[in-house]
């Protein structure tokens, strides 16, 4: 392999906001529109890494964006090199917390950064870090929010029919229980029995609620409970796990490795999925998803299809990818769906570009 060493020039990060097909209405916010950080990272040697976090808020870009430009100065004239850039930014955290905006930085910059280093070796993500580029099943992710009951059999029809979708995530939590199980009768009916049903509570429930509530949707077949208590509540999960037969899913509010091995030795939960930009990009991914699979736990994806989709393919115990198609209109080449299978393209690095224009369109600092 003929691998020329990347030199971190400078980075550009600007601020896009997407709206929405669908907005989102969760326990977690309500959003018709949604920000990306388009992150650019000129290596000295011309190639440019790309990626791109979703940090949720609107305003949220106007201190993230300072703090990765900060990052990337500091790094200025020295060599990419992902694993070492990590441990070092992670040691460099200790004044100021690993979680948050720090590790959000570390994350966004990392993925450029692994990018790059994919281009420079003319080699896909997935190649560069020892496995095949390839397929990996995916759920759409792309609806069924806390709406109106009403409308979620057609929603579930139309988010089946976009890619073939096997699996569909639905959000659950409403105000009343019988509310939430009218929701997933009607998806049932229009999305057909075969379908795997994962549902998502975002946080919504109090430790008594959450018990009732997991325990009263325990025998309907669902494929996850993802997130019924406050993240952080690893006691309240573990207790929940251990009284509940469907699996208890948790990690897009893990910060890095170490939540990841807590919440696994307390047995909070029986599936994990990672997000780039908290779990600390790819090689936070890297030094995370090996922890949930040597203990046999299934790992899944949260947001980021396009990176994640790489790393599904070298994980052990590689479970679903969340799919939504949230920054697909700033994206110059989108990757393929097949019969609900997202496919890692033939390209050097994750296989993202921008599409220029509609980045122009879209941006908003
Ligand atoms: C989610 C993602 C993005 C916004 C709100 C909620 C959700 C998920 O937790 O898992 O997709
Ligand atoms: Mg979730």
């Amino acid at each position: 392999m003929d691998f020329e060493p990347l030199t971190y020039q400078s980075v550009e990060a600007r601020a896009v906001l997407i709206p929405l097909r669908r907005p989102i209405i969760s326990k977690v916010g309500a959003f018709d529109q949604w920000p990306l950080i388009r992150i650019d990272l000129h290596t000295r040697e011309g190639i440019v890494g790309r990626s791109y976090l979703e940090p949720y808020l609107i305003q949220a870009p106007r201190y993230i964006v300072p703090a990765i430009r900060d990052l990337a100065a500091s790094r200025a004239g020295s060599r990419l090199a992902p694993l070492d850039d990590f441990q070092n930014a992670r040691g460099s955290t200790h004044l100021l917390g690993y979680e948050g905006i720090t590790m959000i930085a570390i994350a966004g910059l990392d993925m450029a950064a692994w990018d790059a280093l994919g281009k420079a070796a003319g080699l896909p993500l997935a190649e560069l870090l020892g496995g095949t580029v390839g397929s990996v099943q995916a759920y759409n992710s792309n609806g069924l929010w806390l709406s109106h009951v009403d409308g979620l059999a057609e929603e579930a029809g139309s988010l089946v029919a976009e890619g073939a979708f096997s699996a569909l995530k639905l959000r659950l939590g409403r105000e009343k229980l019988q509310d939430d199980l009218d929701a997933l009768r009607a998806v049932r009916e229009a999305a057909g029995d075969e379908i795997k049903l994962m549902v998502d509570f975002n946080q919504g429930l109090s430790f008594d609620d959450g018990l009732r509530r997991c325990h009263a949707l325990d025998n309907e077949r669902l494929y996850w409970f993802e997130e019924p208590l406050a993240y952080n509540n690893t006691r309240g999960h573990a207790e929940l796990a251990r009284e509940i037969r469907t699996p208890i899913q948790l990690g897009e509010n893990f910060y890095g490795p170490r939540e990841l091995l807590k919440a696994v030795q307390a047995g909070a939960c029986d599936c994990v999925m990672l997000d780039m930009m908290r779990i600390g990009g790819v090689s936070g991914w890297l030094r995370s998803a090996p922890i949930a699979s040597a203990a046999g736990i299934p790992v899944s994806t949260h947001l980021y299809p396009e990176f994640c989709a790489h790393l599904l393919r070298i994980t052990e115990t590689a479970h679903w990818l969340e799919w939504q198609d949230w920054a697909y209109p700033v994206l110059k080449e989108p990757f393929a769906l097949v019969e609900g299978q997202l496919v890692v393209p033939n390209r050097p690095g994750s296989g993202i570009e921008w599409d220029e224009s509609a980045v122009k369109r879209f941006q908003c600092d």
